[in-house]
């Protein structure tokens, strides 16, 4: 049983945040909660890029009793002008005494200005309430508003062995039904999926969500360096979302015409002969492409790992061993190192458990 106090009213709002996951684009996921008198008044979250934030849905819904009330914010309320106006000025406005807040917005827009101001104001602010939790809901914003970039994380789906195909090639199916409807779940909360060409041509995926209810579809990014890409693959026919293809400078200019003609963004990541992956992650930021699930083959995954590209890792697990030597495909292909101390360490590892399956979870560190 949970007491009734600052914690329970900031984990409401952080459920409030986590329930938005995938659907706010570039910006940041936030919950809120307005307490008065021992009694929830308001609460909300912000649900969509260019649409209010969670404080006004919260103030718009307590109405004229926010005077006097204690706002519990995820986030640091902001105090810029974007896309709306500034939540801090709106709480100084409705007169609310005291705001709890979880942690502060590395927004170089915001960055302890909300605070300061609500601070100037003679309003009571704590900052850092479940800090590590309220942080954690924002693991791909807090990267995309600093530094332009995607956040990646990798999905891998694999026997005990790391094989991800038998070496007849078979791999339907590895991981179990319950693992494989958790990837759509995280298809819906990321902005984009990315594969290999040689995933396109060898299964001919479609890459959108498919779950119990409608989810979101990532826009679809295929890295295809020598432009093999069919006109007739499931990628370019489907036209319920996007597909991007990164390719190379010197890739046949008459099929690039093609993809276009057909529908499909093309864009030159570098001279060639291959993908330049680090100029590709600057192109899609661009694009304002703040999360990737990565679900390449063997080859991608470890191009995308030796350049430090991936930010966090998500390996399923199924308890069966294939075997096959070389013959079967690994998680990642690259020339690795030589010795055990110069191995890709991961931080805060977590497992989970989805049926006999096992997700390992973890944040990797680069040298
Ligand atoms: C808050 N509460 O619910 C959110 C905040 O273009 P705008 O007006 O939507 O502003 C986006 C920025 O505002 C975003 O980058 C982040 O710094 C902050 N998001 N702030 O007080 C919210 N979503
Ligand atoms: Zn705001």
């Amino acid at each position: 049983m949970q007491l009734l106090n600052d914690e329970y009213y900031m984990r409401l709002a952080i459920q409030l945040a986590a329930g938005a996951t995938g659907q706010t684009g570039i910006n940041p996921v936030v919950g809120c909660v307005l307490v008065k008198e021992g009694r929830i008044i308001g609460m909300g979250a912000h649900l969509k890029r260019g649409t209010p934030h969670a404080e006004i849905h919260a103030l718009q819904m307590a109405g004229a009793e926010a005077e006097g009330s204690t706002a519990y914010v995820t986030l640091e309320p902001c105090s810029h002008y974007g896309q709306t106006p500034p939540c801090s000025d709106r709480l100084i406005q409705e007169k609310v005494k005291r705001v709890v807040v979880g942690c502060s917005d590395p927004n170089p827009l915001v960055a302890g200005t909300g605070i300061a101001k609500l601070r100037n104001h003679g309003i009571q602010v704590d900052v850092g309430l479940l800090e590590t939790e309220a942080r954690q809901l924002n693991e791909v914003f807090n990267k995309f508003i600093i530094t332009r970039r995607p956040f990646v994380t990798l999905k891998t789906a694999s026997t005990l062995d790391g094989k991800i195909a038998s070496r007849t090639g078979d791999s339907k199916w590895i991981t179990n039904a319950e693992s494989r409807s958790y990837v759509h779940t995280l298809r819906h909360r990321h902005q984009s999926i990315m594969v290999g060409i040689g995933t396109v041509l060898s299964d001919d995926p479609l890459l959108t969500t498919r779950l119990e209810v409608p989810g979101l579809h990532p826009i679809r990014v295929i890295v295809d360096s020598g432009l093999r890409l069919p006109l007739d693959a499931k990628v370019v026919v489907d036209r319920s979302i996007e597909t991007i293809v990164l390719t190379t400078e010197e890739a046949a200019a008459t099929k690039r015409d093609e993809l276009e003609a057909a529908g499909v963004t093309v864009l030159a990541c570098g001279a060639g002969p291959k993908v330049d992956l680090a100029k590709a992650m600057e192109l899609l930021g661009e694009r304002e492409i703040s999360s990737i699930l990565l679900e390449g083959g063997g080859q991608l995954n470890g191009s995308m790992l030796e350049l430090g590209l991936i930010d966090k890792l998500l390996m399923f697990f199924a308890p069966k061993i294939v075997g096959g030597g070389n013959q079967a495909p690994d998680n990642f292909q690259f020339s690795g190192f030589e010795s055990m101390k110069d191995a890709i360490q991961l931080e805060r590892t977590q497992v989970q458990q989805f049926g006999e399956d096992i997700c390992i979870a973890g944040y990797p560190l680069y040298r």
